[in-house]
């Protein structure tokens, strides 16, 4: 099982490549990287990073790799720094999934309502074209606002279900991270998704309070590696939601700037413990 992970190198800050290589690979499968741009840090929260682009380096490691006859069974994108960046992963899906692969999109352009720096409509635009050629997207809520047009601001738990249907007018499998819902008096967190047979579920964990960095891509990341070892899509999410939320509860826990990303580490064998028990079953 071959995985490719498009998304940029954030030197500092535990998101992107530097959180998808380690929990992919981890998980058991080979886990080669196309990085977009090296930072010194990513752009949320951080003055003063430095940004090379690498668009400019692709063409040649995309020949390269044509030259080996390299396929995937997964391909994930994540952080892509400008609209061209996007038209290369659509070219990379055609020359490089294989046939009955799996597509999946995590349209990174936003959290808590705004865009990051950098982004704007048109790259919304550009990168819903991009949800519609995969198979698997993975917003987070501000992503899925924008990616249907619905007002985040005004979005409610009894508004989910319609968003979901929405995304899954252009992607066959989409799911919203971050969804709040009160359940027995207590807030938690959800995960709303689409199965491969239409309906929709949900799978909801413990609501910790705050703001942290780098939770979607440690949720996407796991999410493809339980996919990657043929885990099906409700044990996939609740294992990688199960994940995320230990994550979260160990930075708070820390006491760690939130910026500087999730202290996921420390619970990776728990991750991979459940794996393994999902991926014997499957
Ligand atoms: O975690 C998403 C992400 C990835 N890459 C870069 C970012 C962000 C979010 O701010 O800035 C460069």
């Amino acid at each position: 099982m071959r995985v490719l992970a498009i998304n940029d190198i954030s030197c500092v800050g535990k998101c992107s490549l530097t959180v998808a290589l380690p929990i992919i690979s981890a998980s058991g499968v080979t886990c080669d990287i196309l990085p977009t741009a090296i930072l010194s840090t990513h752009t949320g929260g951080f003055a003063g990073y430095t940004f090379r682009d690498l668009s400019e380096d692709i063409p040649a490691i995309l020949a390269h790799w044509k030259s080996l006859r390299l396929q995937y069974d997964i391909i994930i994108s994540g952080y892509l720094g400008s609209i061209e960046q996007i038209d290369m992963v659509k070219s990379i899906k055609r020359d490089f999934l294989k046939e009955g692969g799996l597509m999946i999109v995590d349209p990174v352009m936003g959290d808590n309502g705004k865009l990051y720096t950098h982004f704007d409509d048109r790259f919304v635009r550009e990168m819903r074209g991009l949800c519609a050629e995969a198979d698997v997207i993975v917003p987070n809520l501000t992503e899925a606002s924008f990616l249907t047009g619905c007002d985040y601001s005004s979005i409610q738990e009894s508004d989910y279900p319609a968003l979901l249907e929405k995304l899954g007018q252009f992607c066959p499998l989409p799911s919203v991270t971050g969804c709040d819902i009160e359940c027995g008096g207590r807030t938690m967190c959800a995960v709303f998704y689409t199965r491969a047979d239409g309906s929709a579920a949900h799978f909801a964990t413990e609501k910790i309070e705050g703001a942290f960095h780098g939770a979607g891509d440690v949720y996407a990341s796991a999410l493809v590696g339980c996919l990657a070892r043929g885990v099906d899509m409700d044990e996939a999410v609740r294992i990688a939601a199960q994940f995320t939320t230990e994550s979260i509860r160990q930075t708070a826990l820390d006491g760690t700037e939130a910026r500087y990303g999730l202290n996921s580490e420390s619970r990776m064998y728990a991750y991979l413990q459940a794996l393994d028990k999902a991926a014997r079953k499957a």
